[in-house]
């Protein structure tokens, strides 16, 4: 298995444009994707932030399996955490009340002295976690453009919303990785350029990954019962009827549709980062 790299000229443009935005910024809306939650964190980016109050937005809850066990994770560490479905509506109000708690001090303050202003945020985070969507269910409807894949959102965009502006940005991660394993749970969830990828490794790695930690997963879709990576592909294309002429496998379009049916929840709800991998948020130091 190869290491998994990726930092195109243009992430390190939007880090740099992120450095500037920040500065009329009060607060930062940092969106996680719930089933990695620490994979899609970017330590980099905290440096930026100065003292400004983070949000982490565990975003698609609907996906992962048991987003609220992070949660509370973050907040005994003090951090303000709320875990939502931004494609779902009925999450609205769970994410504006919890920009709302983050900047209540600072209104509260300014009230007293008796002005009222706009509260500027902005919202970063890995590729395809979602930002965009998040900022168009606060808007009502949809101003910011949207995708099922990375790296749509290609320069930053204010979005006015009453007494809130909220800055989308476009997707980056890391410069480079430090655990291979977490940089794979990117490359599952489509945070990562699929150009980029070995579909090969990602697929066969991802199955090594569920056959450990949601066999039934596997089980109930495939029909799989065990065996090698390789082998469960096999079983993919024997059952889904993936083959070429001479009865040969159709790995590519099987490994495609197996990546397909994780991204889009066909196999259940799944987390794949581990509690102990919130050590990336440096929380015991
Ligand atoms: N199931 C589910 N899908 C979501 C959720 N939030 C966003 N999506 C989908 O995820 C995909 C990516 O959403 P975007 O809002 O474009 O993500 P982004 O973070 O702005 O991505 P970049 O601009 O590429 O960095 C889209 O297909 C959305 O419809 C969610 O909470 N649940
Ligand atoms: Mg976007």
């Amino acid at each position: 298995m190869k290491t998994l790299q990726w930092f195109p000229g243009h992430m390190a443009k939007a880090v740099r444009a992120m450095e500037k935005s920040v500065a009329v910024c009060d607060g930062i809306i940092y969106v996680l994707d719930a089933r990695c939650p620490a994979a899609s964190y970017n330590r980099t980016l905290e440096k930026l932030f100065g003292n400004r109050p983070v949000l982490y937005v565990l975003n698609k809850c609907d996906l992962a399996d048991g987003a609220e066990k992070f949660v509370k994770i973050f907040k005994d560490n003090g951090a303000a955490c709320v875990a939502v479905n931004a494609a779902d509506s009925r999450s609205k109000r769970d994410i504006a009340g919890a920009i709302s708690s983050l900047i209540e001090e600072r209104r509260k303050k300014d009230g007293e002295r008796g002005f009222k202003r706009t509260f500027r945020f902005l919202v970063c985070g890995a590729p395809n976690t979602g930002k965009s969507t998040l900022i168009n269910l606060i808007a009502g409807n949809a101003r910011a453009r949207t995708g099922d894949k990375a790296g749509v959102t290609r320069g930053e965009q204010w979005i006015r919303l009453g007494e809130w502006e909220l800055l989308d940005t476009p997707g980056t991660t890391p410069p480079s990785f430090e655990n291979n394993r977490l940089a794979l749970h990117l490359a599952y969830v489509g945070s990562l350029n699929d150009e980029i990828l070995d579909l090969d490794d990602i697929c066969l790695s991802l199955f090594e990954e569920l056959w450990v930690k949601y066999p039934a997963a596997l089980s109930c879709r495939y029909g799989i019962e065990g065996g090698s990576p390789l082998e469960m592909l096999d079983k993919v294309c024997a059952r889904r009827g993936f083959l070429l002429r001479g009865n040969e496998c159709d790995y590519e379009r099987a490994e495609r549709a197996v990546i397909d049916d994780f991204r889009k929840g066909r196999l259940g709800r799944i987390t794949l980062d581990e509690q102990a991998d919130c050590a990336v948020f440096g929380w015991n130091k």
